[in-house]
């Protein structure tokens, strides 16, 4: 079953958590970014993972030692999986990864961003970003619904690693991702909206149509 990420990026701790409780019959998992992270404090990683496992997006992105603590703190705050970018190469992805086991927890690698600067510089390096992060061993990869044609190379080159998407809706990507994707991350198309819980049932609804 393809899943439902639910990227979420408010600001309070109160409302995330009212948020997650909400729409938590529709979603598989949880994104928290460094939006609610830095205004409420790390804790928030275990009061949402009460609720649903939670991907701590990180975009861990420094040296091998520095990018493993960090992966330490998000993995000894409850999260069940970090995201770390793949331009750092494979060094840091190898500690990053070293430290994901030590939990049996999960790394996801950015591939390209799903925002038009992505094509600036990622584009260029995405399918050895999926190389490296496919040889280092990681779990999965992040990969734009915005460019539909670059979600198929990336999921040609990613072999049987998890894809997930982000950019549905409030970037301008579709659901079509769905094809090549093993899971959506969907933020401001959810948590924004009026109804939170009635628009993922909604995306939800989708999903099993595929
Ligand atoms: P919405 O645009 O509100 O749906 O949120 C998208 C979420 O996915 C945000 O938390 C972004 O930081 C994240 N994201 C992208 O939008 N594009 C990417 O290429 C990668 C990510 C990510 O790593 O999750």
């Amino acid at each position: 079953m393809k899943e439902l990420i639910l990227a979420l990026d408010v600001l309070e701790g109160d409302r995330a958590i009212e948020i997650a409780e909400k729409v938590s019959e529709f979603v598989d998992r949880i994104k928290v970014n460094y939006p609610l992270v830095l205004s409420t404090g790390i804790g928030i990683i275990e009061g949402l993972s009460k609720i649903k496992p939670v991907i701590a997006d990180f975009k861990i992105a420094d040296i091998p030692y520095t990018s493993s603590l960090i992966a330490r703190i998000a993995f000894e705050s409850g999260a069940e999986s970090v995201i770390a970018h793949g331009f750092v190469g494979s060094d840091t992805l190898e500690e990053v990864l070293k430290v994901a086991t030590e939990y049996s927890g999960k790394v996801y690698v950015v591939t390209e961003l799903s925002s038009p600067g992505g094509q600036d510089f990622m584009s260029q390096v995405s399918l050895r970003i999926v190389e490296i992060a496919r040889k280092v061993g990681c779990h999965g990869l992040i990969a734009p619904s915005t460019r539909i044609d670059r979600l198929r190379e990336i999921r040609k080159a990613a072999g049987d690693m998890e894809i997930l998407c982000p950019g549905i809706g409030a970037q301008g990507g579709s659901v079509e991702a769905l094809k090549y994707a093993d899971g959506i991350i969907v933020g401001r198309s959810i948590y924004a909206c009026e109804n939170p819980r009635l628009a993922a049932m909604e995306y939800r609804r989708v999903i099993e149509g595929v």
